[in-house]
């Protein structure tokens, strides 16, 4: 397939392109470095050094044989997305080309402004970029959990039954979001649905958890192919955050309670579920939204299972609750379903303690390079 990646410099995206690359798809990336600027200037530069997307692709090519063409353009300028349709002709497009920070969103005016204009603009050409050039093209998005909340009910994987005076309809599962990043996802959705339902785009919603990892198959060949691993407060999710801490000696920065409940995935398991939706095709005219995560852990659990992994690698760690720096409950109901990636053939990785252990030991050879000062929260909301 002819697979365009947009935002294939970043955590996601980079070993995507490898992943696909290495199945013989023929993988074109689009990168602005967005994510790079914003971690300059905010002082949150991941743990590893990464090579830019051109070195990196370079580094790949000579280790594996596979090309993997890469464009350094803004996807929020139509005239370059357009362009780029035209000429690839992508069978399959992956947009990761987002701002993905929710604490980034809410430090002032102008990160909100930023995080609203790129993320809405990017999903907005995509769309209509794929109208225009391929209207074939299976569109395969990254949501997030994040959209749905904390509801008291169920989360239904993207749609809700609803019965109303006795009559019945479907519409999207309500959305209420907790910071204007995962809001600007709740507005790609309902951008999706209009234009799939109105002009009969084929979209894939993958709506993931928080994801932890260090490396996958590819990036383990070849440490300058590493994803970019941040730890800090405001690129770092906590799983990566947590296993950085405990290699630094830092007590475990738990915000709140910790009864905080979210599903999470594997890095690994992301590249599985994006090619599972990239390998079983939709029909014009529908949007599917799948839940992206394996499993669900409270953060004091997420916190407790990351102090075991730490004793069995000679490591003290201590756990500390700190003033949550976000609104958010605490303690509340969460049973998300998500049976849709499992009922197309996803393997997970579960989080168990030889797999933490694995990525302590990895991190513990950056340990020289952690900067503690990057560790606590800067930005509250
Ligand atoms: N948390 C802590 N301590 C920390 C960091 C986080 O207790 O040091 C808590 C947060 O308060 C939150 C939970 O851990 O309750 C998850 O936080 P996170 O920073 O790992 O994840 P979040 O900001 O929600 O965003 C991340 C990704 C985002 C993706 C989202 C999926 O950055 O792109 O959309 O995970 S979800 O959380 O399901 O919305």
């Amino acid at each position: 397939m002819r697979v365009l990646i947009l935002g294939g410099d970043g955590y996601l995206g980079w070993p995507t392109a490898m992943a696909l690359s290495a199945k013989g798809h023929d993988v074109f990336v689009v990168d602005n470095y967005l994510r790079r600027n914003i971690a300059l200037k905010t002082r949150s530069e991941a743990l590893m050094p990464n090579p830019n997307l051109h070195e990196r692709a370079e580094i790949w090519k000579a280790l594996s044989g596979y090309s993997i063409s890469v464009e350094i353009a803004d996807c929020s300028d139509y005239r370059v997305l357009s362009q780029v349709f035209r000429e690839f002709q992508p069978d399959t497009v992956i947009h990761y080309a987002e701002q993905p920070s929710a604490p980034y969103s809410m430090i002032s005016f102008d990160t909100a402004r930023e995080t609203l204009n790129n993320n809405l603009n990017v999903t907005f050409n995509v769309i209509w970029a794929v109208l225009k050039h391929c209207p074939d093209c299976h569109i395969i998005k990254l949501g997030t959990m994040g959209e749905y909340g904390t509801p008291n009910i169920d989360i239904e994987e993207g749609w809700l039954e609803i019965e109303h005076k006795s009559r019945r309809d479907t519409f999207l599962y309500p959305r209420q979001a907790g910071s204007l990043y995962h809001t600007t996802k709740v507005l790609d959705t309902d951008l999706l649905w209009f234009y799939v339902r109105t002009y009969g785009l084929k979209a894939t919603d993958l709506m993931q958890g928080p994801v932890y990892g260090l490396s996958t198959d590819e990036c383990e060949q070849d440490e300058r192919l590493l994803p970019n691993f941040h730890y800090d407060d405001i690129f770092g999710t906590v799983v990566n955050r947590f296993l950085v801490q405990a290699a630094a000696n830092v007590p475990l920065t738990v915000y709140g309670k910790g009864g905080q409940t979210r599903g999470y995935l594997n890095l690994k398991d992301t590249l599985q579920c994006v090619e599972l939706a990239m390998n079983n095709p939709i029909e014009h005219g529908e949007l599917r939204i799948l839940n992206q995560f394996t499993e669900q852990f409270t953060v004091s659990e997420l916190a407790e299972k990351v102090k075991q992994a730490g004793n069995q690698v000679g490591l003290n760690v201590q756990i500390d609750s700190i003033k949550n720096p976000r609104k958010e409950a605490e303690a509340h109901y969460y049973n998300a379903h998500h049976s849709g990636l499992i009922e197309l053939g996803l393997k997970p990785h579960y989080m168990s303690e030889e797999v933490l252990v694995q990525m302590l030991e990895q991190v513990n050879k950056y340990k020289y390079k952690i900067d503690s000062q990057k560790i606590m929260p800067r930005v509250r909301w």
